[in-house]
């Protein structure tokens, strides 16, 4: 314990002592680590008390991904210790921003989706309510990225070897997984199907504790590890190769899908998950059954853990021996479930054949639903094509999403335009048949990570024009819109911004020898690689501008950075055709004697939470470029936002609702509307070549490109090849971008407005405060979970 930076100091020299001298950093960061843990376990053994006596109803948060970040930091901020431990450490020799790059970051995710789960428990804890995340303790996360001649390339991660744990393992929780095997069911008696000849998995549920901020809510993250069984539950013949098998569940995120094997992998991985976190509760609850959704909320993130549905009616089929229509209700009353994408490529199907085969209660179960469902819409004298939509079984497959939306009580979109879209078009019988399950709740992002912990320059300077309220309600960030014509905070923001682009450009040189020009324009384009994000229209706008560059001695524009970052899939090759070219034309850009003066073009490595933090604060815009209609929320549109970026987007996902927040003077919009794509979609009246063919500047840049120039090779873009000409373009990369290139060029001419430029940070800070999550987490308390804040000192 430490209540004072003298207290802290002295502890932390006792521990320090007890070390082999001198310290490494490494070993100064686990005893620091070490000390920050043992402060909040009171907390936490009391939060956890505190909910069972007061028999509040707890939320639990099913999620395949956590995308937490290193934790020692936030924990430390979330404490309200963050400047004590930091001043005491300076005063001992250390630095805090040293030992915080010593934690391992756990990798537990991909991007949106898992980041998303990340900031629902920050906000959780912090909100003082009872929620819990349930996950997978993957061994490597998603893998960390490299470059090789531009080219990604991919290595596993272990974070948990290299990492002194916030967890602890709970053997006393331990829990039992079937799979496979098959069902027996007596003639006589009740029905009641035997699982015989299963393969036993054991899960064993390390905890993590989630730190509240303001209070003393100690929350948990509950991580599952897959291992061997003991003795008892052991399958006859080779042991290792057994526990080779059952240990390959929790070992990698998103294993490769391409295989059957790896397919299955997949589906063991969600019904372990499921099944493991849903005996939890079932068993260490304090209530009779039948109340069952009195006392929890489960929310499902996407289908991945959609099995939660069928496994909570065995459950209280088999194991409870309710009736069927009650476990139904108290199912259906249970659960909901959160839509992330309307991509039909992420839109989950299973095998019947493998969902039979490795869960047969399971399946028979989902077969009953389903079957009771279809009994239900023949009713309703549908057209045949509404009934095949609304099947949850069709064709040998199991539309996860269909199971999700007919077994929840409450499903939603993650922005207002994703969430009309799904009511509208993707799920609009399903929506026609429940009128009542679908609503919106925009997403949010905790403002804790990424504007106090992050930029904590700003969060300064902001509480220094309107007090620290808005740490608590980031509503009262209003309050910064008297300060847009204020030319002295106006300067004191552009100092801040300025300060975090030096720091920016010292840890890109630091980490990967970069040399950035902090004067120029910081524009970044951060997130996950894919067609319809179009980082392919944002280089090629690049090379427009470069070959403008040599053409027209005239044009020499103000210097601007251009920063990509992200992680493209393993097998996803187009994206990876993208980063190669984004590779070669920096190369041929910033190597260039005169367009290097001008143009920039950066991509960082091995994009993560911890690298946001850094990039976030330093940008001046914020690209949000996707196909309208595509993305269905995005997040770090909202991050740029609330460290005073101007976006540059269309209007999609939560963008639109970001511009209903600044108005449109106070962002760079372009682009066609969802409704034109979708329009298009429709009427396939769109024809890339066409539009080649029409303009001059495009059809350039695309010959360029096609011959392999752009690229060193034409092998080398052959997938990009194929998306723009055969594919006719599906993401409209050709049809927007002269658009996109006038909106850079307007946004240019602002940039150059230094006091107008400042005024439209200020108002997107001041506007920010609507995408707390904190916002988004109360409304889905209010709406969905009717959870409690629950009283702590
Ligand atoms: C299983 C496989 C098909 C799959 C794996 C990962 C499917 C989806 C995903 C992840 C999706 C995801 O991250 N979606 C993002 O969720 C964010 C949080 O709601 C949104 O902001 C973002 O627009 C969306 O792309």
């Amino acid at each position: 314990m430490f209540y004072s930076k003298e207290e802290f100091k002295e502890n932390f020299v006792k521990l320090l002592e007890q070390q082999e001298q001198p310290a490494s950093p490494k070993t100064a960061y686990s005893i620091l680590a070490g000390m920050v843990r043992e402060f909040v376990q009171r907390d936490w053994d009391e939060t956890t008390y505190l909910y069972q006596e007061e028999q509040r109803k707890q939320l639990y948060y099913f999620s395949i991904e956590f995308l937490i970040g290193r934790m020692l930091g936030q924990n430390l901020v979330n404490l309200s210790l963050y400047e004590m431990v930091s001043e005491g450490l300076d005063e001992l020799g250390y630095s805090l921003a040293e030992l915080e790059e010593q934690e391992p970051e756990p990798g537990l995710g991909n991007g949106g989706l898992g980041r998303l789960a990340a900031c629902f428990m920050d906000s959780i804890a912090s909100l003082q309510m009872p929620g819990h995340g349930c996950g997978i303790r993957y061994k490597g996360g998603l893998f960390s990225q490299g470059l090789s001649d531009g080219f990604q390339t991919e290595q596993p991660t272990d974070w948990i070897n290299d990492s002194v744990g916030w967890d602890t393992r709970r053997e006393d929780l331990a829990l039992y997984i079937p799979f496979f095997g098959k069902l027996q069911v007596s003639e006589e008696g009740p029905f009641k199907p035997e699982h015989k000849d299963a393969k036993w998995v054991k899960a064993v549920p390390y905890d993590m504790p989630i730190v509240g901020a303001y209070g003393n809510t100690v929350n948990t993250l509950r991580l599952w590890q897959a291992e061997l069984p003991e003795q008892q539950l052991l399958p006859d013949g080779d042991i290792d190769a057994y526990q080779q098998q059952v240990e390959t569940i929790s070992d990698r995120l998103y294993p490769d899908d391409s295989t059957d094997e790896g397919k299955l992998l997949r589906l063991k991985q969600q019904y372990f998950l499921c099944s493991a976190s849903l005996q939890t509760i079932v068993k260490n609850r304090d209530f009779p059954i039948t109340v069952l959704a009195k006392h929890v909320a489960i929310q499902i993130n996407d289908t991945h853990p959609a099995l939660a549905i069928p496994e909570l009616m065995r459950i209280l089929l088999d194991e409870e021996g309710m009736p069927w229509e009650e476990a139904w209700g108290i199912t259906t009353h249970t659960i909901s479930y959160t839509n992330h994408t309307i991509l039909e490529e992420a839109m989950e199907k299973w095998s019947s054949r493998m969902l039979e085969q490795l869960l047969p209660r399971v399946y028979m179960i989902i077969q009953e639903i389903d079957r009771r469902f279809k009994e239900k819409c023949h009713q309703e004298n549908l057209e045949p094509e509404a009934l095949k939509k609304l099947a949850i079984i069709d064709d040998g497959m199991v539309k996860m999403a269909t199971l999700a939306v007919v077994g929840s009580y409450k499903v939603n979109g993650v922005a207002k335009l994703h969430t009309d879209i799904l009511k509208m078009r993707e799920m609009k019988e399903l929506n026609e048949h429940f009128p009542h399950k679908f609503h919106n709740k925009t997403n949010g992002i905790t403002h804790r990570r990424w504007l106090m912990k992050a930029n904590p320059e700003l969060s300064d300077l902001i509480s220094s024009a309107i007090g620290d309220e808005w740490k608590q309600d980031t509503m009262k960030l209003h309050k910064l819109n008297e300060f847009t014509q204020d030319s002295v905070f106006l300067g004191d923001f552009k100092a801040v911004k300025q300060q975090k682009k030096n720091q920016l450009a010292d840890y890109l040189l630091d980490q990967q020898t970069v040399t950035i020009d902090p004067e120029s324009i910081y524009d970044m384009h951060i997130k996950r690689f894919h067609g319809y994000k179009r980082q392919l229209m944002n280089i090629l706008h690049i090379q427009m501008l470069y070959n403008r560059i040599k053409e027209d001695a005239s044009y020499r524009p103000h210097p601007r950075t251009f920063f990509f970052a992200g992680k493209a899939a393993k097998s996803y090759q187009f994206a990876k055709q993208v980063i190669k070219l984004i590779n070669t034309i920096a190369e041929q850009i910033n190597t260039d004697p005169v367009a290097r003066h001008h143009l920039h073009v950066v991509f960082v490595e091995d994009y993560s939470v911890s690298r946001a933090e850094k990039m976030f604060p330093a940008a001046d815009i914020s690209e949000q470029i996707s196909t309208a209609s595509k993305e269905a929320s995005g997040t770090g549109n909202m991050k740029f936002m609330m460290n005073g970026a101007i976006t540059l987007g269309t209007f999609d996902g939560a963008t639109v609702e970001i511009i209903e927040q600044t108005g449109e003077d106070n962002a760079f919009i372009f682009g066609l509307s969802a409704q034109q794509v979708m329009q298009f979609e429709k009427e396939k009246t769109y024809h890339a070549r066409e539009f080649i063919e029409k303009d001059h500047e495009i059809s350039r840049m695309v010959s360029e490109l096609l011959s392999g120039s752009l690229s060193k090779g034409p092998e080398n873009i052959d997938f990009i090849r194929r998306q723009l000409i055969d594919e006719n373009d599906p993401f409209f990369v050709l049809k927007d971008i002269q658009h996109y290139a006038r909106t850079h060029n307007r946004a240019l001419a602002e940039y150059e407005d230094n006091l107008a430029w400042q005024e439209m940070s200020v108002v997107n800070i001041a506007q920010s405060g609507i995408f707390s999550s904190d916002r988004t987490i109360r409304q889905y308390s209010d709406e969905v979970w009717g959870l409690e804040k629950v009283h702590s000192k």
